[in-house]
């Protein structure tokens, strides 16, 4: 901002007396709020308010009347038409939400992100092409206002040394279970509990995808539960857990609606703590 504003310093809106500190300071006072407000109505307000003193500034300095007020403005002073592009840009801006899929290979991982794309207006890949995740898929998919981002991170024990790089970033985790694969959940809890006990996703919510319901011999919500000690396990943070069928796409779109609803809640709450 200080380039922008050094920049102009030559333009009617110089830095220089009586124009100076109060334009700086809305300015700054702007900038400072976009990085705080949230709420579309707010931004509308904010917006409004830097538009109605620039103008009013304006007016006062300019000889010319108010109907060729704009296209003054426009020509002769570029830091205010850059700073009401900036603002409108900020308004426009989606809100964006990052989360991890996360379980061992095979859980389903990549079919669910694919499937959700699809859930939601996009084209994702057929189930049959889809090959085992080396490094990691990254999904941008729109869920009504806001964009939810996913990285799918490989699931194979050679990569989940890595998954830690992405925690600090992230407003939630989903964790898929291949429900109807008795043989690797002590595997999955082993991996899930690592997960959970992690500093960095310290309070962060959980959602946890019960996979593969389809197959007759999967277990259901409540043999999981028992089996992953559930309760016991997360009492410190949102957590919840839902049955689905990746291939098909049951139960995908609820599970992750209510993990973006807390992850919304999550962002928040840590933004007021900064
Ligand atoms: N029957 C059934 N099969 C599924 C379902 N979801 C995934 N699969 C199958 O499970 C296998 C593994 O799916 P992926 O999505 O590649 O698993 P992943 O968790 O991404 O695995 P990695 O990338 O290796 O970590 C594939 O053959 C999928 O078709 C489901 O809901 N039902
Ligand atoms: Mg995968």
């Amino acid at each position: 901002m200080q380039e922008v504003l050094d920049h102009d310093a030559s333009s009617h809106v110089c830095l220089k007396g009586r124009g100076r500190s109060w334009l700086e300071h809305v300015t700054h006072a702007g900038l400072q709020l976009s990085a705080r407000v949230q709420g579309l109505g707010v931004r509308v307000l904010v917006m409004a308010m830097v538009g109605l003193l620039l103008v009013s500034d304006a007016k006062i300095k300019s000889p010319v009347p108010l109907p060729f007020l704009h296209m003054n403005l426009l020509r002769r002073h570029s830091f205010m038409f850059s700073l009401l592009c900036g603002l409108w840009q900020w308004l426009l801006e989606k809100e964006e939400r990052r989360m991890v899929l996360l379980g061992v290979d095979n859980a389903g991982k990549t079919t669910t992100l694919e499937k959700l794309k699809s859930l939601f207006g996009l084209k994702g890949m057929p189930p049959e092409r889809i090959p085992p995740t080396i490094g990691f898929n990254i999904g941008r998919i729109q869920i009504d206002k806001v964009i939810a981002v996913f990285w799918d991170l490989g699931g194979h024990s050679s990569f989940r040394s890595v998954w830690h790089n992405y925690y600090s970033e992230v407003q939630g985790v989903m964790f898929i279970v291949d429900s109807a694969d008795p043989i690797r959940i002590e595997e999955a809890k082993a991996t899930l509990v690592e997960v959970i006990n992690h500093d960095k996703l310290k309070g962060v919510p959980l959602l946890c995808l019960a996979n593969k319901q389809d197959k007759p011999e999967a277990l259901s919500i409540q043999e999981l539960s028992r089996l992953f000690e559930f309760e016991r396990l997360f009492s410190e943070r949102p957590f919840h857990v839902h049955p689905c069928c990746a291939l098909q796409g049951q139960g995908l779109e609820a599970g992750v609606r209510w993990l973006l609803a807390e992850a919304d809640k999550f962002a928040r709450q840590s933004m007021q703590q900064k």
